[in-house]
């Protein structure tokens, strides 16, 4: 006798709840419970009641601090006229302070908004998470989802304040903007010899796209099959035969090799949290230890070098014109 699952037409309905009763020192939560079915074809039918507490509200405070001060600014950039607003918005954007400030502080006209921008978001952020924190303590949980967020912080503080901080100067830092931030990117990778040479940024897309092909193969394995209950997981772990024991064989059977329900989430959670751990590191070295990851590489036999047909490549940095 087969399961049920999600795509028949059985739908189990239960009463609203609060959830599990709150801990000392915690605040109420916010919003009331309330139903709305059509949510079933994604997850549960409940919406709320969700918990912000005092973390959370700072959070959503300085949050949308940095945000109104970067939608402000690009704002002024177009004479406060809101039809421009709209129709620049992609190529609107709160630039860092020129490089002749270093680590002081610009005028706010000159950087200094960004500055105060960037510091709101990084107040923001870091309340989220120790709020992240918080609340997988306060259920009893382990403090994985929190730490896999402080892998992707790490690359956001390496790109905005950490390697700025190292080169001396705000200006190395990402701009706030759509295409600006994109163009940043591009500027960076052509500043230092080509990023696809700097290893850590190919370690990083290994880890992105390995993070996607174990994300398909997980879940594909798993709905495939649900027809056998596979999401309930009791019956799966005891019984001979289950959706669980089908998996596990359908993979050795394949490639030799099985995870377990319990590693394949270890695997995807290391894959996830070394995509912005390995990319942070490339990030930090590009122009404090490597200046031109090209040439690092033809030195390390990484690359060929060009045929000698175009002359000798030399190194950009050392032509006249550039600035040490
Ligand atoms: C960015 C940081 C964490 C974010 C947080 C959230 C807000 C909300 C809201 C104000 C994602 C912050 C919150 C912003 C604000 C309000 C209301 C995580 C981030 C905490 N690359 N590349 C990577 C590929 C090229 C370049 C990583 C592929 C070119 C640079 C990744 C290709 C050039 C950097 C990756 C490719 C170039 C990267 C990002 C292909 C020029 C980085 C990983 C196929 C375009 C970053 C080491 C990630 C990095 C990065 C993939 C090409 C430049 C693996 C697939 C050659 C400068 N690239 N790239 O998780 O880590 O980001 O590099 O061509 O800095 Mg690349």
């Amino acid at each position: 006798m087969e399961y049920q699952n999600l795509f028949t037409t059985v739908r189990a309905v239960g009463p609203l709840h609060q959830g599990v009763p709150l801990g000392k020192g915690d605040l109420p939560r916010d919003f009331s419970p309330v139903g709305f079915s059509p949510l079933a074809w994604m997850g549960m039918a409940q919406i709320g009641p969700i918990y912000l507490g005092r973390l959370g509200l700072a959070s959503l405070f300085f949050g949308t601090l940095s945000f109104v001060i970067i939608g402000f600014n690009m704002l002024a950039s177009v004479g406060w006229d809101p039809v421009q607003f709209i129709r620049q918005l992609f190529w609107l954007s709160l630039d860092p302070p020129a490089p002749k400030y270093g680590l002081s502080l610009p005028p706010l006209n000159d950087g200094g908004w960004w500055l105060m921008a960037g510091f709101f978001l990084t107040v923001s952020i870091g309340l989220w998470w120790v709020r992240m924190y918080t609340r997988a303590r306060a259920l009893g949980l382990g403090t994985h989802v929190a730490w896999a967020f402080a892998a992707a912080i790490w690359l956001f503080l390496v790109l905005g304040f950490i390697r700025p901080v190292l080169m001396g100067s705000w200006s190395e830092a990402v701009p706030f903007g759509i295409f600006s931030h994109l163009d940043w990117t591009a500027a960076f990778s052509i500043r230092y010899g080509n990023l696809f040479y700097n290893p850590f940024h190919a370690l990083s897309i290994a880890f992105l796209y390995g993070s996607t092909l174990l994300f398909a193969m997980h879940a594909g394995t798993v709905l495939s099959c649900s027809r056998y209950g596979a999401e309930r997981e009791l019956e799966q772990i005891v019984d001979r035969g289950t959706g669980s024991e089908r998996m596990a064989l359908f993979w050795r059977w394949t490639m030799g090799f099985n995870a377990t329900t319990e590693s394949i989430h270890r695997w995807a959670w290391w894959f996830a949290v070394l995509c912005p751990l390995t990319g942070g590191i490339g990030i930090l070295l590009s122009g404090t230890v490597v200046d031109n990851w090209y040439l690092w590489a033809v030195q390390h036999g990484v690359a060929p070098p060009y045929p000698p047909v175009f002359g000798t490549v030399v190194d950009p940095a050392t032509l006249s014109g550039a600035k040490p």
